[in-house]
């Protein structure tokens, strides 16, 4: 454990004693309970995160990796246990393949530019999914453009599901990278990654995992799914914002280049030349985020407290419900493929989705209404923006309800 504090093992589910765990939940929003249904935008931190942060700077506070003191012995030991969570929570095979960033974006963004004329170059083909977010896109883009390489985007199908046919027809020799999203934060379809990183690697690509949105809501083994870079945000499993992971097979990490320069991530350092750190330092300049980390690993051990089956089991059934109440309230949904996750994008015929969230939001409801980062999505469904609310292991059936209710109400104002 990451600090002292009183963890279960095996503790059985109950989102309404888990409610309890996270102290936002009971404060009300003007005259109403908070009814936190923007999950997919980040989630809520368990005492155990807020209490692992906290004592962090009450008592072991010092920066990692520099110092011969006492402090800095223990919060370097604090952080480098913290990778080993995370590494054993990823089934990942050795520390030297977790490295930490800021989020996703940052480890996309950094994969992006490493990859610059060694993995792709001039002519040669990224393959996206039409249901990436913009962190999975613009990087790309901008490396095509240092490059001269091609982007090509597997379509999406009206169900929302990925169009795998045209997938295996895009394949060529030239595929040299293919990213796809596991989970779609702005649909909730589970991509078949499996069978993308089989393919993918028939063709002789890399293949990358955004799971962002997949990894609060299922197990992960990135060795089970094959992949050779997986990323993910902190904030999006229950831990704090400003920390997240690039997992990345070690023979291939020890062949990018890094990312950037600066302290920690080098051996020696002369005005000639620099040697460069091991893994996964080579990867971490800086003064990383040490909270971040220790945060991020508390709210791991919070999570493992659980079956994650029985996380995913509940998500699944409040899921079932809501649609259900919403197709018989007439509420349009979009993104509606087979074995989709927590999340429901869905829009009002004739009121715009802004209107919707706002008054959601005198309810003490929060949804999030927008494009949610996947503009690429809206346009291939024909709407400016969707209403989407997603749920998380803390969410319950009277949540529900109340968003149901509270939406029975905006169709009639505006009727
Ligand atoms: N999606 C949402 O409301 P960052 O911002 O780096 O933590 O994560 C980016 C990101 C990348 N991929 C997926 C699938 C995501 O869901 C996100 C974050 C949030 O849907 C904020 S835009």
């Amino acid at each position: 454990m990451m600090y002292n504090d009183t963890l279960q093992t095996a503790r059985s589910f109950s989102a309404e004693e888990i409610r309890k765990d996270f102290p936002i939940l009971s404060r009300p929003v003007g005259k109403n309970p908070l009814v936190y249904l923007d999950n997919a935008a980040t989630t809520h931190k368990p005492t155990h995160v807020i209490n692992s942060i906290r004592s962090f700077y009450e008592s072991t506070n010092s920066n990692v990796h520099r110092g011969v003191h006492t402090l800095s012995q223990l919060a370097t030991e604090q952080y480098e246990s913290a990778r080993n969570i995370v590494r054993n929570f990823l089934h990942a095979s050795s520390q030297q393949e977790i490295v930490f960033t800021r989020g996703t974006t940052e480890g996309l963004n950094l994969l992006a530019q490493s990859f610059t004329n060694t993995v792709v170059g001039n002519g040669d083909e990224i393959l996206l999914s039409g249901m990436e977010h913009h962190s999975n896109i613009v990087p790309w883009q901008m490396l095509a453009q240092r490059t001269g390489a091609i982007m090509k985007v597997i379509p999406v199908l009206d169900d929302g599901s990925l169009d795998m046919q045209t997938f295996y027809a895009m394949l060529t020799p030239k595929t040299k990278v293919i990213s796809v999203v596991h989970i779609s934060n702005s649909l909730g379809t589970v991509n078949p990654v499996n069978e993308i990183v089989k393919a993918g690697h028939n063709a002789g690509a890399v293949v990358i995992v955004d799971g962002a949105q997949s990894v609060a809501h299922t197990k992960i083994d990135v060795q089970e799914i094959g992949c050779d870079f997986f990323v993910f945000s902190g904030h999006k499993l229950y831990a704090p914002t400003g920390i997240g992971v690039l997992y990345g097979k070690r023979e291939l990490l020890e062949k990018l280049p890094p990312y950037q320069g600066g302290g920690d991530m080098i051996l020696t350092v002369s005005f000639e030349k620099t040697e460069y750190n091991e893994l996964p330092y080579k990867f971490e300049a800086g003064t990383p985020n040490i909270e971040g980390a220790i945060g991020l690993a508390a709210a791991i051990e919070y999570l493992q407290q659980f079956d994650m089956e029985s996380i995913a089991r509940h998500e699944e059934s409040l899921l079932r419900y809501a649609t259900s109440l919403l197709e018989q309230n007439g509420v349009r949904i979009i993104g509606i493929a087979p074995g989709k996750s927590s999340i429901i994008s869905f829009v009002l015929d004739g009121i715009h989705p802004h209107d919707v969230g706002s008054l959601l939001d005198r309810d003490g409801i929060a949804i999030r209404a927008g494009h949610h980062c996947t503009q690429p999505v809206m346009k291939r469904f024909s709407v400016p923006a969707t209403n989407r609310a997603s749920f998380a292991m803390y969410n319950t059936m009277p949540e529900v309800d109340a968003l149901v209710d509270s939406l029975g109400s905006i169709k009639s104002l505006f009727a």
